[in-house]
Parts: structure tokens; C-alpha cells; sequence
């Protein structure tokens, strides 16, 4: 490992505060475009009714950038960009998991009633997907 690489997910991959408006009646959060998001929001798409024991991800992207929110819940995200790997436990929807492209993750370890939501970059485009491990390894190392 070197410092390129150990700043490049450092980088790429970082946990965004939201605010959070405490109140006896319940708690609310936003996100406005332009303000808390480093790119424009394309998309919104959500997972639920998951299985505890599921796997989902298992990919990286050519060019999507997405923020990743628990918003009831818990789960664990696997982070590699292909040198330096990483976990983060999202349980807090005030906290989105920040993702640039060219990142590999992998999520499991979903609790019951898990509730995922997805702020991304782009509109769905499977072409932007890497789906093969060794595939997205020889592309960031340059040789893709
Ligand atoms: C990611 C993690 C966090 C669509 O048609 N439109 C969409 O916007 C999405 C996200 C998926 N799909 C279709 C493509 C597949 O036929 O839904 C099916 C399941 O998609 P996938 O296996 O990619 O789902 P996950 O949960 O493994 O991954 C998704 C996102 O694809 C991915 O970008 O980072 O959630």
C-alpha cells in the first residue's frame, strides 16, 4: 500500500453529516441538492423487505457517484478501491456513505427492516457497472 492509494479511498469514500431538527414530535432530517451533495441527484432508489442473511453490491462503477443512507436500520458496506479496503456499519440516517466511482462494495449483515436509500449521480445505466472483481482490479490499476 502507498500514500496515493491510501488517500485515493480516503478520498472517495467519507461518511456525510446531514442536519438533524431534534423534536418531541419526531425527528426530521433534509438533504438539499447543491448543499450537502457533491453532485447533482439523478436518482433516488431504495432496498427493503431484505433478508437478514442477503448480499447485495458485489460492483463498482465507471462513473456513478452515490451517497448511501440506513434510514432505519443497519447493514455493513465492504469498500475497495482495489488497493486499500475498508468497512463502515451504517445504523444512522443522519450519516450517508459517500461513494466516488471506480470504488468496489459489497453490503451485508442487513438488520431486520432494513431500509436503504440511494442518492446517485446518474440514471441507471448497467454499461456503467462492473460486475467482475478481477475485471474492475486490472481497470483501476490501468490496465482496463
Ligand atoms: C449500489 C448498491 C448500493 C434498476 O433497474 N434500476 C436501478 O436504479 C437499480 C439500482 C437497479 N436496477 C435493476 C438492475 C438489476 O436487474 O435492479 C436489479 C438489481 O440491481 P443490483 O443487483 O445492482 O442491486 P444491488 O442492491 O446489488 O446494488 C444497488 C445498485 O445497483 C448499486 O449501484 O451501489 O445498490
Amino acid at each position: 500500500m502507498n500514500d496515493s492509494h491510501v488517500s485515493r479511498l480516503k478520498g472517495s469514500v467519507r461518511l456525510i453529516d446531514l442536519p438533524q431538527i431534534r423534536d418531541p414530535r419526531g425527528d426530521l432530517t433534509f438533504v438539499e441538492g447543491g448543499n450537502h451533495i457533491p453532485f447533482d441527484i439523478r436518482r433516488v432508489y431504495y432496498l427493503y423487505n431484505v433478508p437478514v442473511d442477503a448480499e447485495r453490491g458485489g460492483h463498482a462503477h465507471r462513473d456513478l457517484e452515490q451517497i448511501v443512507f440506513a434510514l432505519s436500520g443497519s447493514f455493513r458496506m465492504r469498500i475497495d478501491d482495489g488497493e486499500t479496503k475498508s468497512e463502515y456499519w451504517l445504523r444512522d440516517p443522519r450519516k450517508g456513505l459517500y461513494i466516488s466511482r471506480m470504488i468496489w462494495r459489497e453490503m451485508d449483515s442487513f438488520s431486520q427492516g432494513a431500509v436503504c436509500m440511494v442518492l446517485a449521480s446518474h440514471r441507471y445505466d448497467e454499461a456503467d457497472y462492473y460486475r467482475d472483481y478481477d475485471e474492475f482490479l486490472a481497470a483501476v490499476r490501468g490496465r482496463g
